[in-house]
């Protein structure tokens, strides 16, 4: 039976769309689950969506949306931009799935029923407009005011639930020293230790001052609290509690978390609480990552406007330059620097010119001096058991940097036999030995090696850069049989008569200067413009002159009037919400502005077949556009 081994990234925040953050943490985890994949285990992927609580609430809002189908949508986007990415996940869940949200029930019922759950008052300092809580320390920080808005704050106790995280602060210290490998990488469970010394607080798991949540069984007034919410996702994806619970006796306890280094708190000290309280397995670790950051030093966000999203970054470089310069530009534990110039170094050096250039040189040459096709005598000379030993122990170092998350330095070392590939070249002139038909055994073994090295390489990239691994393979023109983790050991594998196919580019150069202007551009249009629509798409909306015939308020509206308008045509009602600012005498017989091919839609049960347009000031005063009288019904507006 194959060993399994259980992945996960955090579940996103369902506001908003996924950028580079995201996808850090995202590609990493893809990355292991194929390197794992690799060496035969049987491996589960989770990511998904966290779309509880008040952030998704207020975006829906802002949107004009339902919660629901706001966070559909941005879960369709995230899901886009996985697929895009090559992110192959095993599952995908979201907390609004029904699965998820009843078992989430069970498991609140559940720490009530054994008393680690009880009610009692949540109080704290209230800002009304952003309706969030504030401890004391942060508002005297801040003047006394709200830190978000600035605004006055008052001091408010509201009912709610409570998880007796204090009780299990003895018992995680105990883990934790057990354990010193639970918490990586080394220095954050120092941290935590001191954390939990300074003594836990029991932790507040409902709010009724939302509604946009997973009400709890026996109080619905209630709905549980985002953390309680968002990391059992952990446990019901593999069906914790429910019928269908075959993964979670395979896969549980998870073989690694990843998440970033802000919520390392959440999965150290209050998951490894909630998973105690349910007498369950702790996760083997949690990894928690450093931050991309930007020019500035700050996190990078996408209200900042300083994010090139990374679908442009996929579309412009390929997605697989992308997921490599993530993985190689930071090391993994620690924070980073996120800049346009060195993401175009990466790839101008170590992709186009390193890789790009062994890669079509080797084959070129093998075309050129053999007509694509080698026959090997293998006579090595030291230079070769040089090459023949870096590859050895690249193997072996590869396999420790990856099974520690060192991702960085599992592709240096990497990179190391593509120098040295290339510096094998250099050393052994091929162009030289050409020219003389007595080396040509000795053309041919320099060539074999080189394919050799490419063939291990192209693996060994593979759970970075899939597309990339398969592209070498293809012009190598080897079989996937060959291909696989206990095939790179032996070296020789590559069939001594080997065709290879024509070179193709695998990383065009970039002109820096350039690439960097247009970047800046992209930037500067995001930041101007992130409203900006194509002509085509303002041509979508048919203006026309319209004549308001007939007009009385909607009885059961204070804001609506209705409107019989001829279009030149024909005469339709039109529900508009104007009667703050006009009477219907105000507008009988006037010529107005109307979006004529709007889909009709039902106002205070009556149809309203278009919308006429309207001024508003930013004191809100409201201004009908009229239409000189003297413009016939139904002309067009363009
Ligand atoms: O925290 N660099 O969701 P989230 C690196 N829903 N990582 C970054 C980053 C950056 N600039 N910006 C964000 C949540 N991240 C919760 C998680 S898990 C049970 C619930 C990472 O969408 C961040 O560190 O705010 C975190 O790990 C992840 O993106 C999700 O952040």
């Amino acid at each position: 039976m194959s060993k399994k081994f259980y992945v996960t990234t955090p579940i996103y925040y369902a506001s908003g769309k996924a950028h580079i953050g995201h996808v850090y943490s995202t590609v990493a985890a893809d990355i292991t689950a194929r390197y794992k994949r690799m060496l035969g285990y049987d491996v589960m992927f989770t990511t998904g969506m966290d779309e509880h609580g008040q952030k998704a609430e207020n975006s829906a809002k802002k949107e004009s949306k339902s919660p629901q189908n706001y966070v559909d949508f941005v879960s369709e986007d995230f899901k886009k931009m996985w697929t895009k990415l090559n992110i192959k996940y095993d599952k995908f869940i979201r907390t609004t799935d029904k699965n998820h949200k009843e078992i989430v029930r069970k498991i609140f019922d559940k720490l009530y029923e054994k008393n680690l759950i009880y009610k009692g008052k949540y109080k704290g300092w209230y800002c009304t407009p952003c309706e969030a809580f504030f401890t004391e320390k942060q508002i005297k920080e801040n003047n006394n005011l709200c830190p978000d808005c600035g605004r006055e704050v008052k001091w408010t106790e509201e009912e709610a639930y409570f998880f007796k995280l204090s009780e299990f602060g003895d018992k995680l210290l105990e883990y934790y020293k057990n354990n010193p490998e639970f918490l990586q990488p080394d220095g954050r469970l120092s941290e935590m230790i001191k954390f939990v010394e300074s003594g836990l607080e029991d932790l507040c798991v409902t709010r009724t001052s939302f509604n946009w949540g997973i009400p709890v069984s026996f109080d619905s007034k209630h709905v549980i609290y985002v953390w309680l919410d968002a990391l059992t996702n952990y446990i019901t994806s593999q069906g914790y509690l429910s019928a269908n619970s075959q993964d979670f006796e395979k896969y549980w306890p998870a073989d690694v978390h990843f998440v970033g280094k802000e919520i390392v708190r959440f999965h150290a000290v209050i998951w490894p609480a909630i998973l105690m309280a349910l007498d369950l397995p702790l996760p083997k670790k949690i990894f928690g990552h450093g931050w991309i950051l930007f020019g500035d030093g700050s996190k990078m966000s996408k209200s900042k406007g300083n994010v090139i999203d990374p679908e442009i970054l996929c579309e412009r470089y390929g997605v697989d330059a992308v997921r490599y310069f993530l993985m190689r530009e930071f090391s993994f534990g620690e924070d980073g620097l996120f800049t346009n110039e060195a993401l175009i170094n990466r790839i101008n050096f170590d992709l186009a010119n390193d890789l790009g250039n062994l890669v079509s040189r080797t084959i070129s040459m093998i075309d050129k001096y053999f007509n694509n096709t080698l026959i090997d005598n293998q006579r090595f000379v030291n230079s070769d058991k040089e090459l023949l030993d870096l590859v050895e122990n690249t193997i072996k170092n590869y396999e420790i940097n990856m099974d520690n998350f060192k991702f960085s330095m599992a592709l240096s070392d990497v990179w190391l036999i593509v120098s040295k590939c290339n510096k094998y070249i250099d050393l052994n002139m091929p162009w030289d030995l050409y020219k003389n038909p007595e080396n040509h055994d000795r053309l041919a073994c320099v060539l074999y090696n080189l394919c050799e090295a490419m063939r291990i390489v192209s693996v060994l990239i593979s759970p970075f850069m899939p597309e990339t691994a398969v592209k070498i393979q293809e012009q190598l023109n080897i079989s996937s049989e060959i291909c696989t983790w206990d095939k790179i050991k032996n070296w020789g594998e590559l069939p001594k008569n080997t065709t290879v196919n024509k070179s193709v580019i695998l990383f065009p150069r970039i002109d820096v200067q350039k690439e960097l202007e247009e970047l800046e551009n992209i930037i500067s249009n995001n930041n101007n413009g992130n409203n900006l629509i194509k002509i085509d798409e303002f041509f979508k909306t048919e203006l026309i002159v319209g004549e308001i015939l007939e007009c009385e308020k909607v009885k059961k509206s204070k804001k609506l009037l209705k409107l019989l308008v001829h279009d030149g045509t024909k005469n339709r009602t039109v529900v508009s919400g104007i009667s703050n600012y006009y009477t219907p005498e105000d507008l009988i017989n006037k010529k107005i502005i109307l979006v004529s091919n709007l889909e009709p839609v039902k106002l205070c049960g009556i149809e309203s077949q278009g919308m006429i347009l309207a001024s508003q000031d930013i004191n809100n005063n409201v201004k009908v556009i009229f239409v000189d009288n003297s413009v016939p019904a139904g002309s067009k507006i363009s």
